[in-house]
């Protein structure tokens, strides 16, 4: 085989993501708990910008109110430990429930912890707290970054809480409803300079529909996606598995590429564009880049995901 989904992942390899991301995710593991959920609270105050719970999973909030009702009723010293512990990652029944929930009941259930700590509801973050040095150095560093990649720290910190006793990474074990598709007289149809790829254009405009089943299609059986700052997914199975966990909901808004026809009749193509979530909608656009490898039946190969480290990447499609 000419191509390996090691090899394809070197693509476009000049293309420059957001690495103060992972940079700061890494900083941000090592504060106590205390600080982690200090931290938290003032980014996502600072920031400004209002969440909409109605997101997609919003429906299957159920599932987390059981939990949400417990901590509700809880003295306020035992709501700061529930949280202490989920920031602490240990193995207490709370936590473990926590970690079966999917990515969107996660972030809901912050989002709703959020709403009753501003209302006093549970308990909040008491008021001059105060973050030490290094918590301090990462939330400065997290306001310099642009609102993309605040909200992937953000989201990164939640879905890493609680205590999963399978392998970290492992997709919920509690299922999100399957969203079904838009039907095909609504759906959307994106133009991308540069790029008239059928296969390209097909993927973006299914998955505008949330019609996850046909945009997985696209791809060879063993073909693999790479999200910003994961491992690639490997085979239709999983990629599905995780579109339908991560991906109702998204506007993908693809502005320029370039097409290449590469060794062996593949075809690498780069676009960038924006991506919008359901969460903070057109208030956050987050600047991506979509690195695919076609194989000569024009089938997806390989597709990596980048989050882009500035505006001014949107218009670097240099080949290497
Ligand atoms: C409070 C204090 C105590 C602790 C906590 C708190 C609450 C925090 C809350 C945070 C909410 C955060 C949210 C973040 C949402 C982020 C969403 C992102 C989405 C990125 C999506 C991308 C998609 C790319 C893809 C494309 C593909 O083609 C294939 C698939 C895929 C404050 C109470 C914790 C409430 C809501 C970053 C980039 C384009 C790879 C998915």
């Amino acid at each position: 085989m000419p191509f390996t989904i090691e090899s394809a992942q070197g693509i476009f390899s000049g293309t420059n993501v957001a690495s103060a991301v992972p940079d700061t995710i890494a900083k941000f593991a090592q504060l106590s708990a205390e600080d982690q959920l200090a931290l938290l609270w003032f980014a996502y105050t600072e920031m400004g910008i209002t969440i909409t719970p109605a997101a997609p999973g919003a429906a299957s909030m159920v599932i987390a109110d059981g939990l949400l009702a417990q901590i509700k009723q809880m003295p306020p010293l035992a709501q700061t430990q529930v949280m202490c512990d989920l920031a602490n990652r240990i193995d207490t029944p709370i936590n473990r429930s926590y970690a079966s929930f999917s990515m969107n009941i996660k972030l809901g259930f912050w989002y709703q912890l959020g709403e009753w700590m501003a209302q006093g509801l549970v308990a909040p973050i008491p008021s001059g707290y105060k973050l030490s040095t290094k918590a301090s150095e990462v939330l400065q560093t997290i306001r310099q970054l642009d609102g993309g990649q605040q909200i992937t720290v953000l989201r990164n910190a939640v879905v890493n809480m609680g205590f999963d006793p399978d392998a970290p990474g492992s997709y919920a074990k509690v299922a999100d409803p399957v969203i079904p598709p838009i039907d095909m007289g609504s759906r959307t149809q994106v133009t991308i300079e540069g790029v008239t790829n059928p296969t390209v254009l097909s993927y973006i405009n299914n998955m505008n529909a949330f019609d996850f089943e046909a945009a997985v299609n696209l791809f060879v059986s063993k073909g693999a996606l790479q999200p910003p700052f994961q491992k690639p997914i490997v085979g239709q199975e999983a990629i599905l598995a995780y579109m339908r966990e991560e991906c109702p909901g998204l506007k993908m808004m693809p502005e320029r590429g370039i097409s290449e026809v590469v060794e062996n009749d593949y075809t690498q193509i780069k676009v960038t564009g924006k991506v919008q979530t359901p969460w903070f909608g057109a208030s956050v656009g987050m600047n991506i880049a979509w690195r695919f490898l076609l194989d000569p039946q024009g089938k997806i190969f390989f597709v990596a995901i980048d989050l882009l480290a500035s505006p001014q990447e949107l218009l670097n499609l240099i080949s290497k």
